[in-house]
C-alpha cells in the first residue's frame, strides 16, 4: 500500500510561527513521524507541500496513478476550495482530512470544510497526532477492502 500525504498552503511555516496554535513541531518533524508510523504499518508514504492550489490539484491527479489513498491537511483550502474537493472526488481514492488545530474551536469561517463530507474521516486538533491517527484510520479502511 502507498499513501500520499499532502500539506496545503503555508504549512511550511510550521514550528516557526504561531506555536500557541500549531505547536513547535516543524513540517519535517511531522513527515518523519508519519514515515516512522508508516514503516510500522508496512505502508509506503510520499509527501507533497505546495502554497499553490493548482499545483496541489495537479499532484492529486498525477499521484492517483501510484497511491491507494491520501492524508490531506488542506490548510486554508479546506474552507475555500471546491476545486480541491472535485479533484479528490475525481480520482476516486479514499482520503482522510487532518488538521493540527481544532478548527471547530477557532474563527467561525474555519468551521466549514468543503472536504469533510466526502472524506472517509477527519481528525482535528491533535497536532502531529492528527496525521498519525488519520494514517491509521485510512490504512485500516483500505485494508478492509
Ligand atoms: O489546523 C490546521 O492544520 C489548519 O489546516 C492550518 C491552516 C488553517 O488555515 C486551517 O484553518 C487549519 C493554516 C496553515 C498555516 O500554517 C501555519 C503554521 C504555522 C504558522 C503559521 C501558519
Amino acid at each position: 500500500m502507498r499513501i500520499a500525504v499532502v500539506h496545503g498552503p503555508n504549512l511550511r511555516l510550521l514550528g516557526r510561527r504561531e506555536p500557541a496554535v500549531y505547536g513547535t513541531d516543524t513540517l519535517e518533524d511531522v513527515d518523519r513521524a508519519v514515515e516512522a508510523l508508516a514503516a510500522q504499518l508496512g505502508t509506503e508514504v510520499e509527501f507533497f507541500q505546495s502554497n499553490h492550489e493548482g499545483a496541489i490539484l495537479d499532484f492529486v491527479e498525477e499521484a492517483a496513478g501510484r497511491v491507494d489513498g491520501f492524508v490531506v491537511n488542506p490548510g486554508a483550502l479546506t474552507h475555500t476550495s471546491v476545486a480541491l474537493r472535485d479533484a479528490l472526488l475525481g480520482v476516486e481514492l479514499p482520503f482522510v482530512e487532518v488538521h493540527l488545530s481544532n478548527t471547530a474551536a477557532r474563527e467561525p469561517f474555519r468551521r466549514h470544510s468543503y472536504l469533510a463530507d466526502v472524506a472517509v474521516g477527519a481528525v482535528y486538533g491533535f497536532g502531529v497526532h492528527s496525521y498519525l491517527l488519520g494514517l491509521r484510520g485510512l490504512v485500516s479502511r483500505i485494508d478492509k477492502k
